[in-house]
């Protein structure tokens, strides 16, 4: 009886990462291999982030999962690949204090409790499963003492989503596609750290918060099916633009680097719509906003403000600094005037609220 008492328990926390270029089809579907590499921005912490707690305990009869307070499923695949994966990694644990020894064999018989909060609308488009199953496999590992370096992880966290891959690192990010069939080579390397270009200010200008229509994987899946412009993207056009990408930050080249970002999120929209049946990620107000920061840059001369889009129709603009940012908030509000007080909220700053 005593010694079903304990609980052991890890906390960690994860923030969402936005793909500047981006990540749009699958080559597996089972592993989550992706057709061409991806680069993306990890934010600050504090902002849309995920907050997961994973516990252990002799009492637990089964794994289970939370999400923001409600219990969900853990019999998807997803969950399934990354819990396995971990567990198979997992060593011995000893905490003295509280006198718990925990063997590699103990592991496979334990199950787990987690427990897992977003401080931001999930499925909105503001990639949830990407700081969700980053801040599970990290978790997880620290948990089981899963001796794995963060790239490691990152191909356990690619096994729940994607672009999930990418969070395990703060900064600059790369997923590289990798060339292995099983996958073990498409993993994230950080490309600079979160102190590299701290000058950039991410603003997200919140357009709806309402769940997507449709889904990033059935997207994808059928944009692989159905797209010719992908395969041209993927093949052609990625490969040289990553390189760029590359140079761009390095650099802190933040003409080139607003270029390919724009162009990129306008590509990878444009496959969307290339796709049968075609889908509809942007709205009228995304259009809008698209249309303001090209004029904007056009009429400064050079790019002040960068424009992202992924599987919604909120804007994620990221301006070349803090005195930008500000103009960019008041442009913003003085183009699409909040209808109450609580749209006022639906300007998420990047860096601080101005
Ligand atoms: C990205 N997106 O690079 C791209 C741009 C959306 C648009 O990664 O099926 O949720 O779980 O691997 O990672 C969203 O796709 O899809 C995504 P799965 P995921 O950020």
């Amino acid at each position: 009886e005593e010694s079903q008492k304990w609980v052991l328990m890890v906390t960690a926390q994860t923030p969402t990462n936005i793909a500047v270029i981006k990540y749009w089809g699958k080559r597996d579907e089972t592993l989550i291999l992706p057709v061409n590499d991806s680069i993306s921005v990890t934010l600050d912490p504090e902002h849309l982030c995920t907050t997961t707690t994973v516990s252990v305990s002799p009492a637990f009869d089964q794994d289970r999962m939370w999400l923001n307070g409600k219990e969900i499923s853990l019999s998807g695949g997803r969950f399934q690949s990354c819990l396995r994966e971990i567990r198979s990694r997992a060593t011995d644990v000893h905490d003295k204090e509280k006198g718990i020894k925990i063997t590699k064999k103990d592991w496979e018989k334990l199950n787990v409790h987690i427990a897992s909060y977003n401080n931001f609308p999930t499925a909105a488009g503001l990639a949830s499963s990407a700081a969700g199953f980053a801040c599970l496999v990290f978790a997880l590992a620290k948990l089981m003492n899963a001796n794995e370096d963060h790239s490691q992880l990152s191909a356990i966290a690619r096994r729940g989503s994607g672009s999930a891959c990418r969070s395990l690192y703060g900064g600059f990010v790369k997923w590289i596609m990798g060339k292995d069939e099983k996958g073990t080579d498409s993993l994230a390397v950080q490309l600079a750290d979160e102190k590299h270009w701290d000058e950039l200010v991410i603003v997200i200008a919140v357009v709806s918060s309402q769940q997507k229509e449709t889904s990033s994987t059935t997207g994808m899946r059928d944009t692989v099916e159905t797209s010719l412009l992908l395969q041209h993207r993927a093949k052609e056009v990625v490969p040289k633009r990553i390189l760029k990408m590359e140079e761009a930050i390095k650099n802190h080249d933040f003409a080139s680097f607003a270029q390919l970002a724009c162009t990129d999120s306008n590509q990878f929209h444009a496959v969307c719509l290339d796709t049968c049946p075609p889908i509809f990620y942007m709205n009228d107000t995304s259009h809008r906003i698209i249309s303001l920061v090209e004029k904007w840059n056009r009429a400064a001369g050079t790019p002040q403000v960068a424009y992202t889009f992924d599987a919604g129709p909120n804007a994620v603009l990221i301006a070349r600094n803090r005195e930008t940012a500000a103009l960019l908030v008041q442009k913003l509000l003085f183009c699409f005037p909040p209808k109450s007080d609580a749209d006022l909220n639906s300007f998420v700053l990047g860096d601080k609220s101005i």
